[in-house]
């Protein structure tokens, strides 16, 4: 366990059940405990996002940010970053989360070079190996931020500039450097800006092809390294862009067959992106599980009210329910794990309040699977949908399933079953059964 610096006051998080009136408890969190015959730890493998948690002190387009770090120590960028590191640790220890993610530039500063920002970021993995060393908190997933620096306007990968193109490489392979070095399981790409603003001065083609090339290379350079882990595209359709390229899982499972990417790349699906895409989370858990993708979980949700990526910390039990049933459907999530993409609200400034945060989170999801192991082991609820196709397991809907059977038959067969019975499809007598089980 890290020092008590940074949360003073706050104890290890202790499990204390659904009674407790102790805001500082998990109520349904309780790591050791087995379900489907794995733990709520191995289960949920939980992870802290180090820009929202660290990195992120509320500020907004309207005004500046409303939390202090008390990690901000000094003027100098690099001593922050350490000290950053150690709050990081005293977080996780404290909380009991067990893996974290990040992009290179929350572990390190940019430098003013490309060289410079290496060596930043390989000082501060040396430091962040120790901590995992000490601690046994290891990495989940490491990216590389190619968004926010302004020389990425117009893309990264997508840039219709070679040279940032060639820049953003250097970020890409540090960044799989440094994941490598601590061990992550997975790698992500998210595409902030590989998109366009405008279409009729944009070469899509052309940018399409260029970010599965780049994808290609940073594959080859990873597993060349020893990189045995997956990597991950999180599908999100705008937001800072118009348009995203990697729009929503069904888009990206495609891209990922087209340009010949679907043995190394799996999805990490977001659930406030998924909501963006005017889809619920379930959804493209689901596009993504079918086409055996399904990598990894941004646990967070988005304001119904507005739509936006506000990234609010997943509170929402029914969301969680039907998320859960999707990946013990699965069998879980492998190497990936659940990562807090959220952040605590600009309103929430005390320093609790990000304990508060992620005790609620891993509350709901740790009692979405209790919910969701219930309503598939005892109450078959997946029978339901099951059966709705049993007239597929007939001879001749088999023989049209792989291929057998050509338009004609069918048609003969039409003439001679007559017209169909309707089957209902029961889905308020699901609903009400799900509820019955809250
Ligand atoms: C942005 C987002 C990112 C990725 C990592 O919406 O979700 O934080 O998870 O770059
Ligand atoms: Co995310």
């Amino acid at each position: 366990m890290s020092e008590n610096i940074y949360f003073p006051g706050i104890n290890p998080i202790p499990y204390e059940g659904p009674d407790s009136e102790n805001h500082l408890a998990f109520k349904y969190y309780d790591e050791d405990y087995v379900v489907a015959g794995k733990t709520m730890k191995e289960h949920f493998r939980f992870a802290m996002a180090y820009w929202h948690s660290l990195c992120n002190p509320g500020s907004d387009p309207f005004g500046q940010g409303t939390r202090r770090f008390p990690w901000d120590i000094s003027d100098d960028p690099m001593e922050n970053a350490k000290a950053r590191l150690d709050a990081a640790f005293e977080f996780m220890g404290k909380m009991g989360i067990p893996f974290y993610c990040f992009h290179d530039r929350d572990l390190a500063p940019e430098g003013d070079s490309i060289e410079d920002s290496e060596r930043n970021l390989k000082e501060l993995v040396e430091l962040a190996a120790q901590k995992q060393e000490e601690s046994g908190i290891r990495l989940l997933w490491g990216t590389a931020n190619l968004f926010s620096h302004p020389r990425y306007m117009n893309g990264a990968a997508t840039n219709p500039d070679f040279q940032v193109v060639c820049h953003a490489a250097a970020q890409v392979k540090a960044a799989l450097d440094a994941t490598v070095a601590l061990g992550g399981e997975n790698y992500v790409f998210w595409g902030g800006r590989e998109g366009y603003t405008y279409l009729l001065n944009t070469d899509t083609k052309k940018e399409l092809d260029h970010l599965g090339r780049f994808l290609q290379l940073a594959r080859d350079y990873g597993r060349k390294i020893g990189f045995e882990g997956t990597f991950l595209i999180e599908p999100k359709p705008m937001e800072p862009s118009l348009h995203q390229y990697d729009f929503d899982a069904s888009t990206v499972i495609g891209f990922l067959h087209h340009y010949g990417l679907e043995k190394d790349f799996k999805l990490n699906i977001e659930a406030n992106h998924a909501t963006l895409a005017n889809h619920s989370f379930a959804h493209d858990l689901r596009m993504a599980a079918d086409a055996g993708m399904l990598g990894s979980i941004d646990a967070n949700h988005g304001e119904p009210l507005n739509g936006w990526d506000t990234d609010n910390f997943p509170t929402n039990l029914y969301e969680a329910i039907e998320a859960m049933l999707v990946v013990l459907e699965n069998g879980g999530l492998g190497r990936g794990g659940f990562n807090f993409d959220a952040k605590v609200r600009r309103t929430s400034t005390d320093p609790e309040d990000l304990f508060i945060a992620h005790i609620a989170g891993m509350d709901t999801f740790a009692r979405a699977l209790l919910i969701a192991d219930k309503l598939i082991q005892e109450v078959r609820i997946l029978d339901f949908r099951d059966n709705r196709y049993l007239s597929f397991h007939e001879a001749n809907a088999l023989s049209f399933e792989n291929g057998q059977a050509d338009l004609e038959t069918l048609r003969e067969w039409g003439i001679k079953m007559g017209e169909p019975e309707r089957l209902s499809g029961k889905q308020e007598l699901i609903e009400s059964i799900i509820n019955q089980h809250i």
